[in-house]
């Protein structure tokens, strides 16, 4: 496995880790011309968006895992779609909390100086660009599109309606103990052009990721000077890959998470508590 042998060196190389060190990471951050944010459910939790691993994780008896996956769709769609309409009503009715409104403002001031900030997101919530954040790439697609799983079609497109279709009006709930009666696949939501079966605009689990989105995320992670990891449990790849590849390069990775996690050892600053407080501190923005 190639990620296994890239992630061993560095195990080795990093000596020295600096926990709560803000004055030191300020510094870094203020010669920093090229910053990539990395983030993930973590800097969404603090706005009531459940995060996938840890007590979030679960909805109804399923793991979340367990539903974001093609085969998941292709035997339960209706049981997909009721887990869907349940987060696209979350994240609809969601509002940015301070760590989205400090990266936000922080890629304003980045503008003005003439540097360079993007943020890599595996989140579909589409929060960042709500609190005002323009370079984002959504590594796992947007709880707000739709794509037409008809072959010939295939159209990808924005859907803000909630319901996105009447046989999901009141479903969802996370709550419900055993399976409601199932909806029919043709009350299921159904593509404007050809009235084929749409699914979410999300990459599951065992699917590709858009080969041009991760480009453009390889580009960012192999030029920034510094990296922020955000909220994530550095678990999923190719995601998972990115700051420790930064760190390799010899550059700063700051990690603002509430726990350690596999990965930690492998950056120089740590933030330990919800982002939502460290995040603002850090880049020294008032909210
Ligand atoms: C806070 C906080 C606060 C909380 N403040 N912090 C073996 C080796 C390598 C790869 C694979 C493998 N086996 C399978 C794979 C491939 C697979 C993968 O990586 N699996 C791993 C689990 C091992 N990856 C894929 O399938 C990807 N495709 C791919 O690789 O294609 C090629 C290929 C295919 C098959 C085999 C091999 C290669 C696609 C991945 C798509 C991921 N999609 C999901 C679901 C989206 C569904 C949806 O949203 O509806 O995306 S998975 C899920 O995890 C979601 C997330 O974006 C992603 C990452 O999770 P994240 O964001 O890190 O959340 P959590 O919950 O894990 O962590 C939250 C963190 O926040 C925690 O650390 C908390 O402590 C912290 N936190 N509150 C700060 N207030
Ligand atoms: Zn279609």
């Amino acid at each position: 496995m190639i990620f296994g042998k890239q992630l061993m060196p560095l195990v080795i190389k990093m000596s020295k880790r600096q926990l709560n060190d803000f004055e030191a990471f300020r510094k870094v951050l203020s010669q920093s011309k090229n910053i990539v944010a990395l983030t993930g459910a973590g800097v969404s939790a603090e706005s009531g968006i459940p995060t996938f691993r840890g007590e979030g994780g679960l909805w109804r008896k399923y793991r979340s895992a367990d539903l974001a996956t093609p085969h998941a769709f292709y035997t339960k769609p209706h049981l997909v779609w009721e887990f869907y309409h349940y987060r696209r009503t979350i994240a609809f009715n969601a509002q940015p909390n301070d760590a989205h409104k400090a990266l936000a403002k922080y890629e304003k001031l980045c503008e003005e100086q003439g540097h360079k900030f993007n943020i890599i997101t595996q989140n579909v919530d589409g929060l960042h660009t709500k609190a005002g954040s323009r370079n984002v790439i959504e590594l796992h697609g947007a709880l707000h599109k739709v794509v037409c799983t008809n072959v010939k079609c295939g159209t990808v497109a924005e859907n803000f309606d909630d319901p996105i279709c009447e046989a999901l009006r009141g479903r969802g709930d996370p709550m419900v103990r055993e399976d409601l009666p199932m909806i029919d696949k043709k009350d299921l939501p159904k593509c404007k052009k050809c009235s084929g079966l749409l699914r979410p605009y999300i990459v599951w689990f065992g699917e590709n990721l858009d080969p041009d989105i991760l480009q453009q995320a390889r580009d960012l992670v192999e030029e920034c000077d510094i990296c922020l990891v955000i909220g994530t449990s550095s678990v999923v790849y190719p995601a998972a890959m990115f700051a420790p590849l930064v760190a390799e390069r010899g550059k700063p990775v700051a990690e603002f998470n509430l726990t350690e996690e596999p990965a930690s050892d492998l950056f120089q600053f740590h933030f330990p508590g919800p982002c939502g407080s460290t995040l603002p501190r850090a880049l020294n923005i008032q909210i």
